[in-house]
Formats: structure tokens, C-alpha cells, sequence
């Protein structure tokens, strides 16, 4: 069993059901079990700016799963939730990536971990630090990496009741 750590995303449709979606088809995944997933959080977009608000959350997962084919679920997951890939960094009804895989490091054309812009992006390492702020990334931890950042605008979102 390897521990990871997944980043969702989504900035179309009902997004906060699309994340829901998402941990579903995640939980439902032979050889993966979710065993952490923090509070949805409300981020500006990032890179491309020109584009709607995005609902952001993080998972932990225990999984017998290769790291590639720990991706290759995740891809899966996002095809069937209907994802289609159009501009890089654009909108998105659902975005499911591997951030960390039990401390391995992987680079190759389809999979780089820790996750690229992990330790650059506030989206990811906010919602990250509510479930793993002791993480190391890169020699640092998550709440080290995010002492770093501009945080502003992300917030968590309402969950009414
Ligand atoms: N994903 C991107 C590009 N920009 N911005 C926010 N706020 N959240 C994202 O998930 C996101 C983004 C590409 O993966
Ligand atoms: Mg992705
Ligand atoms: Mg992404």
C-alpha cells in the first residue's frame, strides 16, 4: 500500500458536485481507498486568468496502484465525468491530479512527481495543508512551501446548514 495525495479541481458546471463526482469514481476505483479529503475551497484561476473561479480540494489515498497507473485512473475518472481537454490551463469540468506519491519521484512525458507547479500554487497547497500540512515536498513541507504564497481569495466554501 502506498500513501498519496490527489488535487481535484473544476471551474465548470455544478462544480461542487463534479468534486463530489469526482471522490466517488475515486472511492470506487479497485485497489484505491480515500482516506482524507478536506473542505472544498473557492480560488481565483490561475496561469490563464480569463476564465471563471475554480472549486478546489485535496484527497489523501491509500492505493496498490502503481504511481502510472494511479494516473491513468485518475484520467479515466475525469473522461468519464466528462472532461474534455481543450486550452492548456482552461476551463475544466473536472481536473484530477497526482500531486505525491509515497515520496517518489517520477519524471517522465506522462507523469512528473511531485506534482510541477505543486509548491507554486497556493490552490493546490491550501487545501493540502488541511489534510497534510506535515507533508515533505522538495525538502520542505506543505505549510513551509505555503508560508511562501499569496493566499488571497482562496477561501473555503459555504456548506449551507
Ligand atoms: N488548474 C489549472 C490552471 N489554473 N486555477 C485554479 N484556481 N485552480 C485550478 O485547479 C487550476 C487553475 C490547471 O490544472
Ligand atoms: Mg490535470
Ligand atoms: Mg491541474
Amino acid at each position: 500500500m502506498a500513501e498519496a495525495y490527489l488535487g481535484l479541481g473544476s471551474n465548470l458546471g455544478d462544480k461542487a458536485a463534479m468534486l463530489d463526482a469526482a471522490v466517488a469514481a475515486l472511492a470506487a476505483t479497485p485497489g484505491l481507498a480515500v482516506t482524507a479529503r478536506s473542505r472544498n475551497y473557492r480560488t481565483p484561476p490561475w496561469g490563464d486568468t480569463d476564465q471563471d473561479w475554480f472549486l478546489n480540494a485535496a484527497l489523501g489515498i491509500e492505493t496498490v496502484l502503481s504511481p502510472h497507473a494511479l494516473l491513468e485512473a485518475c484520467l479515466a475518472a475525469e473522461t468519464r465525468l466528462g472532461r474534455v481537454r481543450e486550452r492548456r490551463w482552461g476551463p475544466r469540468v473536472i481536473d484530477i491530479d497526482v500531486l505525491h506519491y509515497a515520496g517518489a519521484t517520477v519524471a517522465d512525458e506522462r507523469l512528473v512527481l511531485p506534482h510541477r507547479f505543486l509548491r507554486e500554487r497556493a490552490f493546490v497547497l491550501v487545501p493540502l495543508a488541511e489534510i497534510a500540512p506535515d507533508l515533505a515536498i522538495g525538502g520542505e513541507t506543505v505549510e513551509e512551501a505555503l508560508s511562501r504564497l499569496d493566499r488571497s481569495g482562496i477561501e473555503p466554501e459555504e456548506v449551507p446548514g
